[in-house]
């Protein structure tokens, strides 16, 4: 059996974390040979449901979890942490503006990336769920100068299944028969869900669905996704989310399938035209424990227009918060 991997979440008593940590406990996201030590992490007031939760996981007897720590501290929860799932944010209250979850978010995730810098293991690696996800993993990593920008990830793995399995139900395939969906951006309602490379059962999924539906039907739907299923359930996504944060570890850690392309979103080095400097959206493969952006894809005038406004957004959202970036 190999050595235990420390995994440290927050928001651990939040809903989604109510899905995820028994994936991760089960082997789901590290492997099957995979023990995994938890190193559960709540504001202080939500540390007696947490010892809930902390109780069931002990109660499944999961023959891979080896040891569970609670902290109401990211600097004691973080401690020589090899994944950080960052779960947790402050959420959107009545009355507040976009730009007042900007900063109140920034404060947030500017400390968890100091003790990330600070506690964590040299080599850990790090996505980020609480939104505004994108920009919080900038703020995150500007804020962990001895830590690389390749060390930190925003969650669009959602966006990505969901464009999958919309795809797979109007065209009768199961999501296995598709490949090669891309989500460009920002996880908000600019992403672009791009089919221009997606194949059904190895053929170009645009020649086999209706143009019309892509753009009128399709885009939209993957875009406002998270809001039909508020509407729905009351609820926002959470054993969804739950399922993508560990597609997307998983994928990281132990790469993708050979010719997989999956989305992921990373700091950008200026690839396709994108600004450097905010973390965006991109194609990518795994392997080694690193991702590549796939290049070479060729972007026509639709799809530049949308890579355009989904860019524009996150500079925005930057500007928002750019008094917050340490220089
Ligand atoms: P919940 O409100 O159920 O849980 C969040 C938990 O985080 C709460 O228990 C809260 O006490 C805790 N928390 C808040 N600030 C914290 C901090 N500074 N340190 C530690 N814990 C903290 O939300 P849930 O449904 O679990 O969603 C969590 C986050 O994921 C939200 O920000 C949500 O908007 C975001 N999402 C992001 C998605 C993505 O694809 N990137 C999709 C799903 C989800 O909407």
């Amino acid at each position: 059996m190999r050595r235990p991997v420390r995994i440290a979440v927050t928001g651990a008593a939040g809903a989604i974390s109510y899905s995820l940590l028994f994936k991760i406990a089960a082997g789901e996201m590290m492997g099957k040979d995979q023990p995994v030590i938890l190193q559960l992490i709540e504001l202080p007031h939500a540390m007696e449901s947490l010892r809930g939760v902390a109780m069931e996981l002990e109660d499944c007897a999961y023959p891979l979890l080896h040891t569970i720590t609670l902290h109401d501290n990211v600097e004691d929860g973080f401690k020589s942490a090899h994944y950080a799932l960052l779960v947790g944010a402050r959420p959107r209250g009545p009355g507040m503006e976009r730009s007042d979850l900007l900063e109140v978010n920034a404060e947030i995730f500017a400390r968890q990336g100091r003790a990330l810098n600070d506690f964590a293991n040299r080599d850990v690696k790090v996505l980020v769920t609480g939104n505004p996800a994108n920009t919080n993993a900038l703020i995150a990593s500007r804020n962990a100068p001895n830590l690389s920008p390749s060390q930190f990830t925003c969650l669009t793995r959602l966006d990505h299944n969901r464009a999958k399995g919309i795809l797979a139900s109007h065209s009768g395939a199961t999501a296995r028969d598709i490949n090669g969906i891309i989500i460009w951006g920002n996880h908000s309602p600019t992403q672009y869900p791009d089919l221009h490379q997606a194949t059904i059962l190895g053929e170009p999924a645009l020649s086999q669905i209706d143009m019309d539906w892509y753009r009128d039907v399709f885009i939209p739907q993957v875009q406002q996704r998270g809001g039909a299923i508020i509407d729905a359930r009351g609820l926002s996504s959470a054993a969804s989310a739950a399922q993508a944060i560990v597609n997307q570890m998983h994928d990281w850690v132990l790469g993708t399938d050979p010719g997989e392309i999956v989305s992921m979103g990373i700091l950008s080095d200026g690839s396709y035209g994108i600004e450097k400097g905010i973390f965006f959206s991109f194609p990518v493969r795994c392997n080694y424990g690193r991702y590549q952006i796939v290049r070479g894809i060729e972007i026509n005038e639709f799809s530049q227009q949308r890579l355009n406004d989904t860019e524009q957004e996150l500079l925005d959202e930057k500007a928002v918060i750019e008094h917050l970036l340490p220089k």
